[in-house]
């Protein structure tokens, strides 16, 4: 298979290009607060294709900026049916690659899909990484502050596994910091990711922001992050992704 051609294929169809979503939980008192969309492919051989291998593929080719075009579409309208049906569904998080966020009409963009699906923009989330800052952290400064005037959230993907993650922690408009699922693993076997942890909490709390731990798989990570202080938590323990039809029943039934 080659991936490049595959995927320009599937950008042209409805079938092979799909979302999953999975919940993020308020720690306190077991609240959804938001479901992070992320992205899957089944070739029409019915092969599903990880993330992990196009992702990169679409960024170097540019197919990103389409692709991450048709996430943010798809998000938007699964709000929009979760709302019709009187669903509780807080938000959504998309996944943002650096060059959809570089792209000049990327805001453009971002309130044309809000506006095709009559979706208030406080219910989309844009989960941004490292990497799309160091680039030019002015023109990433600028671009943030015109998403927040839309009104969108923002979160921090991935935080601790880039550099400079301090400077610009302080200077950015955003309201989450997701800790990235390499220290949660750790928490409960190591001090020093303990430690790294409880660091980033206090800090971001100090700017702000709300923290979001991801990849939590175990109880005892999910007490160690209390301790912590960690506001919501996200990880195969709480649920993993799953697709539109299935969050629609867990949010018709709570558990
Ligand atoms: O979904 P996991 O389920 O395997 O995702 C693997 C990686 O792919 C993660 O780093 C995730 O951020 C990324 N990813 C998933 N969906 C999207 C998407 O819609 N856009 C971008 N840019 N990355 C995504
Ligand atoms: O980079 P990003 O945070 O967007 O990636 C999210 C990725 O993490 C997705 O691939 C998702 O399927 C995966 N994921 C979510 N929860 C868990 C978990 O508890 N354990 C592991 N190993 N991966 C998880
Ligand atoms: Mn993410
Ligand atoms: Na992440």
């Amino acid at each position: 298979l080659n991936i490049e051609n595959g995927l320009r294929r599937a950008l042209d169809n409805d079938t092979e290009l799909f979302l999953e979503f999975q919940p993020q939980v308020e720690l306190a008192g077991g609240r959804m607060i938001a479901a992070e969309a992320l992205l899957r492919w089944r070739t029409p051989e019915g092969t599903v294709i990880p993330p992990g291998r196009f992702i990169p593929i679409a960024e170097e080719t540019g197919l990103i900026v389409p692709i991450g075009e048709k996430v943010l579409r798809s998000a938007c309208a699964a709000l929009a049916r979760w709302r019709a049906a009187g669903l509780p569904m807080p938000r959504v998080a998309v996944n943002i690659a650096a060059p959809q966020f570089e792209s000049r009409k990327f805001g453009e963009t971002v309130a044309a899909a809000l506006a095709e699906f009559n979706v208030p923009a406080d219910r989309i989330e844009l989960e941004l990484t490292e990497s799309v800052i160091v680039r030019d952290a002015d023109a990433a400064l600028r671009a943030m502050a015109r998403l927040k005037e839309l009104g969108v959230s923002i979160a921090l993907d991935d935080f601790g596994t880039g550099y400079s993650s301090l400077a610009y922690l302080s200077r950015m408009p955003i309201d989450l910091v997701k800790i990235d699922r390499a220290f949660v693993m750790r928490t409960t076997e190591d001090e020093s990711a303990r430690t790294i942890v409880r660091s980033i909490v206090a800090l971001s709390h100090a700017l702000r922001h709300k923290v979001v731990a991801e990849g939590v798989e175990t109880r005892a990570q999910l007490t160690q992050l209390r301790r912590s202080g960690c506001d919501y938590v996200q990880g195969y323990l709480l649920a993993r992704p799953m697709s539109e039809a299935a969050l629609t029943a867990w949010l018709s039934s709570p558990i």
